[in-house]
């Protein structure tokens, strides 16, 4: 399998991706239990989930410029399982992120925080790269997951921004700079919120 080159319409790549699936349930498992647990709390407003479909697999690992085999499919791209947590507040995201990463049936691979750190888009969201264990028919197995934390607001601007210029790269130096007053409108947004929030409390 090793430099088996990836193609699509495969049975390799079809069991595959079911077994990214599946890593797509568990960690929509262990949110639920916490959502239970901690319900009081408001932590999360909604999830959602994706498969990365195969031409956003193939093109990122062209960008990238990986072999375009399963073995560095596997390894370098972290994202095939996408699961996106989104919060009211900026410190419910922290919370959540605690609780995700003290979770025993989580390994954390990798941590970026460009709430911290924003990128130059302006984007700003946590990711977790994780691995979940999972039963196949060759018995258990770690599977990676990409998990995005980020609240209501930073999900308005990035999901907005994806379409009108992360992924067109003929968007103009105008556009972009009106993204970046974008984001620190709705950077001040989400401060304002959880300062009333606070004050409501
Ligand atoms: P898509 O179409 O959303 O799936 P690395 O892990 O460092 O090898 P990677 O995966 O590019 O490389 O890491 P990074 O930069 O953390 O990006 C991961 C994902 O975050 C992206 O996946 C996007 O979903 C999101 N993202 C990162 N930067 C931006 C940004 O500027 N704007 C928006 N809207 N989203 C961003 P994909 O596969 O690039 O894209």
């Amino acid at each position: 399998m090793q430099n088996e080159k990836v193609t699509v319409k495969s049975d390799m790549f079809e069991k595959l991706m079911s077994i990214y699936s599946l890593s797509i349930e568990e960690i929509n498992k262990i949110i639920k239990e916490m959502e239970v647990k901690y319900k009081e709390l408001n932590l999360i407003d909604h999830v959602k989930y994706r498969i990365k479909s195969p031409k956003s697999i193939i093109n990122k690992m062209k960008k990238k410029k990986y072999a375009l085999n399963y073995s560095q499919m596997i390894e370098k791209i972290n994202d095939i399982a996408g699961i996106r947590i989104i919060c009211p507040f900026q410190e419910n995201v922290y919370i959540v992120r605690d609780l995700l990463i003290n979770n025993p049936k989580i390994r954390v691979l990798d941590e970026k925080d460009y709430i911290k750190n924003p990128k130059k888009s302006g984007y700003t969201s946590l990711h977790l790269i994780v691995e979940v264990p999972v039963e196949t028919e060759l018995g258990k197995v770690y599977v990676k997951a990409e998990i995005q934390i980020r609240t209501m607001a930073m999900d308005f601007w990035a999901s907005l921004e994806h379409e009108l210029k992360y992924k067109n790269n003929n968007v103009t130096k105008t556009a972009s700079k009106k993204l970046l007053k974008a984001a620190k409108v709705m950077k001040k947004l989400d401060y304002e919120m959880s300062l009333l929030a606070n004050e409501v409390r």
